[in-house]
């Protein structure tokens, strides 16, 4: 690298770092560290107890836990009946060979979905999350607009976060900028969903951050998704 551009890299940073000093940008997703609730996490899809759970970790509070190698069948009947009665207790899990293809994790991949959140129209956002696991799981993005004609809101938008070069033993944190609404103008919510499927595996995520952001950050954050380098999609910031 040249030495200007280096040299303007480090001021940048230099630059960069003095936002870190003030508070940090609200989170317009709540609850994104799991830690509000009793049994369940509030603002989130309910885990399952056989390929999704709430768990505590030492210094993070509750975070989600997700288990890729289980019995796909086993895994499709538990969500059936979890859907139909959630006070129904888990089922023990069916053990199942770390590379089976026969896993939820060698098909569907099991995921977990956050509320709504409305999207404002024009609107850049940061989508920041911590990570650790088996693979490189993904955390996706997902707009809604209304239906034309039926009173129902359909998929109209979705991108993701790859969290690529995940550690099974080390958080790493990762972030992208999207912007719901830019070619889908009609965009009115969306959603955060955590999914994973290979390797055959555990996941987990915490700290799942959207921030308003300027047009500038996100230039700078489109800039670092499209060019190869420290800080291209999904590799860690
Ligand atoms: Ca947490």
């Amino acid at each position: 690298m040249p030495l200007r551009r280096l040299a303007a890299g480090l001021a940048l940073c230099a630059l960069a770092a003095v936002p870190a000093l003030a508070d940090p940008p609200p989170n317009l997703l709540p609850n994104g560290n799991f830690d509000e609730g009793e049994a369940t996490a509030l603002h989130w899809e309910a885990a399952n107890g056989l390929t999704t759970f709430f768990v505590n970790e030492m210094g993070r509070g509750r975070i989600v836990k997700m288990d890729t190698q289980v019995d796909r069948l086993q895994a499709l009947e538990w969500m059936k009946a979890f859907a139909a009665d959630p006070t129904l207790p888990p089922p023990a899990k069916t053990p199942i060979a770390k590379d089976s293809f026969a896993t939820i994790g060698g098909n569907e991949g099991v995921m977990l979905d956050s509320d709504f959140i409305p999207a404002t129209p024009g609107q850049d956002y940061k989508l920041t999350v911590a990570i650790k696991g088996d693979g490189a799981p993904f955390v996706w993005i997902k707009g809604f607009q209304k239906h034309p004609k039926r009173e129902a809101f359909v998929d109209a938008y979705q991108t993701r976060l790859v969290g690529l070069d995940a550690s099974p033993t080390e958080w790493k944190t990762y972030a992208i900028g999207f912007n719901p609404t830019a070619r889908m103008p009609k965009v009115e919510k969306f959603k955060v969903r955590l999914y994973a499927f290979w390797p055959n595996g555990l996941y987990c995520f915490d700290d799942v951050r959207i921030e308003a952001i300027t047009a500038a950050e996100m230039a700078e954050l489109v800039k670092a998704r499209e060019h190869p380098g420290p800080l291209r999609e999904g590799r860690p910031e």
